[in-house]
């Protein structure tokens, strides 16, 4: 789960979330991407339930909550890239935000 994905297996673990509005971070380490909300109370609604699945996962996002919206980047920080843990969380993001 912490091993670095590289080459095919990144790219194929890449490419539903790219298609979804994730990007690759400049430097290649990561992925981010911005959510936006209806109102504060549903961002933040939706940051509690990611923050109980993230420490659930010991896996922990870099993000930033400025009213209504999220600027999220995953990362493996102990791997210095992608990993699963990266892919898993970007999917439980998604699914909690409704997509
Ligand atoms: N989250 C992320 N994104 N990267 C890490 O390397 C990481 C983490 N390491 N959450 C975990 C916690 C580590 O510090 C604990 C001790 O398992």
């Amino acid at each position: 789960m912490r091993d670095l994905l590289q080459g095919e297996a990144r790219a194929a673990a890449l490419h539903p979330l790219l298609a979804r509005g994730w990007a690759e971070t400049p430097d290649g380490k990561g992925i981010a991407r911005t959510f936006r909300f209806r109102d504060f109370p549903a961002a933040f609604g939706w940051m509690t339930q990611v923050a109980l699945a993230a420490e659930k996962a010991d896996h922990h996002p870099d993000w930033r909550n400025v009213f209504r919206t999220v600027e999220v980047t995953l990362s493996t920080h102990s791997a210095g890239g992608i990993t699963r843990l990266d892919i898993d969380l970007a999917g439980t993001m998604d699914r909690l935000a409704g997509e």
